[in-house]
């Protein structure tokens, strides 16, 4: 009988769906010493916080964030909010001793997110960020390919997130899902939302970066305000490109929009080592393409591996092979993961620490844009 981890789950949007979805499937494919459970959600909505909960499970409706911290049946909280209202929460959550789970990004900016750091390191709370792609089974394989010296030295790193979603002129700021194009509930556009991802996942799979020089570009420069009702001007950077140097020697190139008409979550990446290179996208989520200049040159060529295995990453808590999963299972995995360090006292990456990494290169790069040089991240 596995051990209760209570929930507090702060949001009732999209990221709130995906993490209650993963807290309820987990145990059944993991065998794990917790379990969540799914104790208290809270949105200002009570009508909507109730039906949130009634979908889902939820034993109890908050409409005050400050009250579902001071749960004690609430072991963890879970903060599926704007980005401006991380830091005040995960303040919070913490000073009460709980496990602070916080969806991407980590803050509105580093100086924030140190903060943020510091604060539940200092509490002892565990703590772990959701940026969830580096556990779709494809990403998790180039990982384990790139850790055993398979690709040799890294020359290139490329990645893309493109969508088109805000093309519409009258499309406006503020509000459900709309936040997101609001500098003061976002902190920034595509590079804190999108960019973001493949940060995380670049830092990840080829280590730190040195410097980035950046380009920023906001098509749209005004959009009537949800909230005010006053058309206002747009604050953030609806595309961004930038070119980077890695600690390990290689360079790389990120482009985020979200204008690429006809894509609506692009998100790829390529990476060009001494003996092979892989790539992988998004809409092809369990294929890693991998070539390998070794092969014997008559059948030389791209592979495409189809990540169903059941020894590669996570697989063998699936299916059978050849069958697919898909992305609510990146969040299955990453609270299975958390769970599995939690019971051995381990912090799970993304850590708050680890997640910072990611904004101070967002930081650079913003700023890289604005001052139109070279910085060091
Ligand atoms: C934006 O459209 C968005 O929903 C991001 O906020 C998510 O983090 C990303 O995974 C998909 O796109």
């Amino acid at each position: 009988m596995a051990k209760p981890l209570r929930i507090g789950m702060i949001g009732y949007g999209f990221m709130a769906r995906a993490h209650s979805n993963a807290y309820c499937k987990v145990n059944h494919f993991f065998e794990l010493e917790y379990e969540p459970v799914l104790k208290a959600v809270c949105g200002r909505n009570k009508d909507k916080a109730q039906e949130f909960a009634a979908n889902w499970g939820y034993e109890a409706v908050e409409t005050e964030w400050k009250k579902l911290v001071q749960r004690d049946d609430i072991d963890a909280v879970d903060i599926c909010v704007p980005n401006n209202l991380h830091k005040e929460i995960a303040t919070a959550a913490a000073k009460a001793g709980k496990i602070v789970l916080c969806e991407k990004p980590l803050a509105m900016d580093s100086t924030e997110g140190a903060e943020m750091c510091d604060v539940v390191e200092k509490a002892g709370v565990p703590n772990m960020v959701w940026y969830n792609y580096r556990r779709i089974p494809a990403v998790a394989l180039a990982k384990q390919l790139i850790d055993e010296g398979r690709l040799g030295r890294i020359f290139h790193y490329r990645a893309m997130f493109l969508q088109d979603w805000t093309i519409k002129e009258d499309l406006p700021q503020g509000g459900a899902a709309l936040w997101r194009l609001d500098a003061a509930a976002a902190g920034s556009g595509v590079t804190g939302d999108l960019l973001a991802h493949s940060i995380d996942t670049a830092l990840w799979l080829n280590g730190s970066m040195k410097s980035v020089t950046a380009m920023t570009e906001t098509f749209v420069k005004e959009r009537l305000h949800t909230e005010t009702g006053k058309v206002e001007p747009v604050e953030i950077d609806d595309a961004c490109a930038f070119l980077a140097r890695f600690d390990n020697g290689s360079l790389a190139t990120f482009e985020s929009t979200r204008y690429a008409r006809g894509h609506k979550a692009l998100y790829v990446f390529e990476i060009n080592g001494e003996h092979a290179s892989i790539s992988w996208d998004l809409h092809d989520m369990h294929r890693l393409q991998y070539f390998d200049h070794r092969d014997d040159s008559l059948v030389r060529g791209w592979r495409s591996v189809h990540v169903t295995d059941g020894d590669m990453p996570y697989m063998g808590n699936w299916w059978v092979p050849g069958l697919q999963i898909g992305y609510e299972h990146s969040f299955v995995h990453q609270v299975a993961d958390f769970l599995a360090g939690y019971a051995k006292g381990e912090p799970v990456s993304p850590t708050f620490r680890d997640a910072l990494e990611t904004q101070q290169v967002c930081d650079a790069v913003l700023k890289s844009a604005k001052d139109g040089q070279w910085v060091e991240c």
